[in-house]
């Protein structure tokens, strides 16, 4: 399958390309940064919330072969402002959905976040029907991606799968983690899955490992074909070296876990 990767010289991005490279995908990077060296994909510069940037780089990419679906990765991967929030994760998924629809391409995997719901609380087991529950700026923005998703899905029917990846890392750091983790490998499985599950229209599905200790249902990920193979108890031993803190416990307590605390608290239209 051709799939433009956006936000391609990100952490995601540039373990999603050799990865899927490697599963025998045709990948394609766009990013607002020049290919890392050693790259082995085609690349394009450009910023994917301006329109004439993602119009000229989805005409190029297509002198290649047709596109058949998008990746989109690029976005401020942390808390920002609500204007730089919304620009970054909402303007440029209209972007690019616009664009799809220009250029018949018919489904878009989104990098979402666990951060969309990070405000609820615990459970037993947290479901995709849990209601949007942002626990910042940057949550807020992808609950708005995702409803752009929807809309669009619904309206034209485009497949839009939005991935709410958890702890995107080498290894799992914290305790919260154990739980949280997405182990490189699976990353690529996710993708993979979402990008080739048969007519998912839209749908929503955590992105974590096969941890013991997760709280979040993997099933909607499962029934896109996601067959997670990493465990983050493997390296519990390593994580428990250090002894556990308040932090810790505060982080246990919501899904977005350290993204919950006061230190995240800022004004949404803070002109100073
Ligand atoms: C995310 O969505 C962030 O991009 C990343 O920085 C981590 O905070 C991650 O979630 C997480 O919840 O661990």
């Amino acid at each position: 399958m051709r799939v433009l990767v956006t936000g391609a010289a990100g952490s995601i991005g540039q373990v999603l390309l050799p990865g899927l490279t490697d599963r025998g995908h045709d990948v394609v990077g766009m990013d607002l940064v020049v290919a890392p060296d050693g790259t082995p994909s085609p690349w394009y510069v450009g910023d994917c919330g301006d329109p004439d940037a993602v119009r000229s780089t989805f005409e190029a990419a297509a002198q290649g072969g047709p596109i058949e679906a998008v990746v989109h990765l690029a976005g401020i991967p942390d808390e920002s402002s609500l204007d730089d929030a919304l620009a970054s994760h909402v303007l440029t998924t209209a972007t690019l959905l616009d664009a799809m629809r220009e250029h018949a391409v018919s489904r878009i995997v989104y990098a979402s976040s666990n951060h969309a719901v990070g405000r609820t609380p615990r459970t037993d087991m947290l479901g995709t029907d849990a209601q949007p529950r942002p626990d910042t700026f940057y949550g807020v923005g992808k609950v708005a991606a995702e409803a752009l998703l929807h809309l669009y899905a619904d309206r034209y029917g485009l497949d839009a799968v939005a991935l709410r990846i958890g702890s995107f890392l080498p290894q799992p750091e914290t305790r919260r983690h154990l739980a949280t983790w997405l182990s490189h490998d699976d990353a690529v499985r996710l993708v993979e899955a979402a990008l080739t599950a048969p007519d998912p229209g839209f749908a929503v599905a955590y992105g974590i490992s096969a941890n013991t200790r997760a709280w979040w249902d993997l099933s909607s990920a499962r029934a896109l074909g996601y067959e997670p193979q990493d465990d983050a108890e493997s390296f519990t031993a390593l994580v428990e070296e250090t002894p556990a803190t308040e932090a810790d416990e505060v982080e246990a307590a919501h899904v977005g876990g350290p993204f919950v605390t006061e230190r995240f608290w800022r004004p949404a239209r803070d002109q100073g």
